[in-house]
């Protein structure tokens, strides 16, 4: 049972502690997925918030230029000398300090008026590379889009010039989308990668812009301007691996075909290790905390078995009947110093009752409880002992053989010989028999010539010994009868006392019926 209880201790903790650990890698795992999350969502955050404030500038300043009379006016002189000197202080400075790229105006139908790129070229038409001027000659609408133009690609403004509801023109200008890996760059990205698709670029770039892209590395279709991430797959999202987080941004033109992607790289290793770090600290101290409590439980346990085995070692004395070397009772200090305490009592009381009983078996030597011809137990002493002997009998523990016999055809002697010899037979036989037995056994004349042996201590083995010696020896017994000799036998049914015996004459009935069978088996005999 120990074991049982000690092995149990033991699976449980382990059950639990497999748990603890199993959980503990759910929660490493989606507090890390957490993290992903959140670092994903601030760079898409930050993202519109660059994007709004360079489209918020963008728009201001095109408002700017497009509600100025001096411009409407050059316009309506078709004065590009007056347009020139007014803006080019302007131009020169924003370009400079890289706010805006180029600055183009417009006449209509997309004709080029004041390039600030290059001064010297203008009345030429971008209707076929800029559709989305063309469209502004139609709707009249303002727009700031991602688009790639001749010279490079970036977030544009397209505003219309108006004039008395008339559309005069329009204004183009914008910053470079290089401008987005800047920012993020200085937001503390890893590293962060523009994909521009090839064929857009080399479509809608002049030639000699297109060759500084055509040098960087090609990754499924699109150049790579930064490190090109490997095994990425080229759409709006996330991606996680080796400890990296890509945020990748899917970058449309005005039209709304994708043109790129921004693809922002966040090394979480540093992160993630910190995480496992303190998780695993927790887990260890929950583990500790757990084999404390299970020491506890064991030393608990151990008390426990301890104070067991006392109570035990005083329950076997009693069984022994070393009533001698029962401990004394003491004060108690615990619950288990009152059992002990109460058995300690119980044993002495045993003491008591066994040593009564001892006395009482004198008692048994009394006359009113010994036959009159044959000076032996007659059948009241059975009647009135036999709860007392089998109690007895019950502490003890010890197996009792059980002997019943009767004579052989005894009617017959009666009849032959008279009374009187039956009456020398019986004697003869008493004495015979008590001369075989034990100071311990009890001989009982039970009947008329029917005779119980009580033998404490004699398992059904030594019984049946017992029984065929004394089956013997009445065989060889002879009577002498003035000048013949007078032989007879016994019949025997044996048994011994078991555990559901609820009383002695359980037994005593059980050596009768074998006693039975021995005379049906033709006499002279023990049974069992
Ligand atoms: P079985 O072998 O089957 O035992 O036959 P049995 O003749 O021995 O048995 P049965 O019961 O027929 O006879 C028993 C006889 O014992 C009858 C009775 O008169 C006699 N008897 C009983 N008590 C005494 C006694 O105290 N003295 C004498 N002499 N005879 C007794
Ligand atoms: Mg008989
Ligand atoms: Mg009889």
């Amino acid at each position: 049972m120990r074991f049982k209880i000690f092995a149990s201790i033991i699976i449980t903790s382990l059950i639990v502690i497999a748990f603890s650990i199993f959980y503990s890698r759910k929660t490493i795992d989606s507090v890390i997925q957490q993290n992903i999350s959140n670092v994903y969502e601030n760079r898409i955050k930050e993202y519109k918030v660059f994007y709004n404030t360079k489209k918020t500038f963008l728009d201001s300043f095109a408002k700017f230029l497009s509600s100025s009379d001096i411009i409407k006016e050059a316009y309506l002189k078709n004065n590009r000398e007056m347009l020139i000197k007014y803006v080019k202080p302007l131009y020169d400075n924003l370009h400079k300090s890289n706010i805006i790229e180029e600055l183009h105006f417009f006449k209509r139908p997309a004709i080029s008026f004041v390039n600030f790129a290059n001064l010297k070229k203008y009345n030429f038409s971008v209707a076929k590379a800029r559709e989305d001027i063309t469209w502004i000659d139609t709707s009249f609408q303002p727009s700031t889009h991602f688009y790639v133009c001749r010279l490079y690609p970036g977030l544009r403004a397209t505003y219309p010039i108006i004039y008395n509801d008339r559309l005069l023109g329009s204004i183009s200008f914008g910053i470079n989308i290089k401008e987005f890996k800047n920012l993020f760059e200085q937001v503390g990205a890893n590293k962060v990668s523009i994909y521009l698709k090839d064929s857009i670029l080399k479509k809608m770039l002049l030639k000699d812009k297109y060759k500084q892209y055509k040098s960087l590395p090609l990754y499924k279709g699109y150049r790579v301007i930064g490190d090109v991430f490997n095994n990425i797959k080229l759409q709006k999202g996330y991606e996680f691996y080796n400890n990296n987080l890509y945020t990748k941004i899917k970058i449309k033109d005005f039209f709304g075909n994708t043109i790129g992607f921004l693809v922002i790289n966040d090394d979480m290793k540093k992160c993630i290790n910190n995480l496992e770090n303190i998780l695993q600290k927790k887990l260890i101290t929950e583990i500790l905390g757990l084999l404390f409590i299970l020491l506890i439980v064991y030393i608990l346990f151990k008390y426990i078995f301890t104070k067991l085995d006392e109570l035990n070692n005083i329950l076997s004395l009693i069984k022994q009947q070393k009533f001698s070397e029962l401990p004394k009772v003491t004060k108690p200090n615990c619950e288990f110093d009152i059992y002990k305490n109460n058995l300690i009592n119980v044993g002495q009381k045993i003491k008591t009752y066994i040593s009564l009983l001892s006395q009482k078996v004198e008692e048994y030597s009394d006359k009113a409880y010994k036959d009159g011809l044959t000076n032996i137990f007659n059948r009241r002493f059975l009647e009135e002992k036999a709860d007392e002997l089998f109690t007895k009998f019950n502490i003890n523990h010890t197996p009792v053989g059980i002997i019943m016999l009767d004579i052989d055809n005894f009617k017959k002697i009666n009849d032959t010989y008279g009374h009187n010899i039956g009456d020398l037979v019986l004697i003869n036989l008493a004495k015979t028999i008590s001369n075989e037995i034990r100071k311990e056994d009890f001989f009982i004349r039970y009947g008329g010539e029917e005779f119980v042996l009580v033998l404490p201590n004699s398992d059904i083995e030594s019984t049946f010994k017992i029984a065929e010696k004394i089956r013997k020896d009445i065989e060889s017994l002879k009577i002498n009868i003035g000048s013949k000799q007078l032989s007879f036998t016994i019949s025997l049914g044996i048994t011994e006392i078991i555990p559901s015996d609820e009383n002695l004459f359980d037994a005593i009935n059980r050596a009768d019926k074998n006693l039975y069978k021995a005379k049906n088996n033709g006499k002279n005999k023990v049974e069992l």
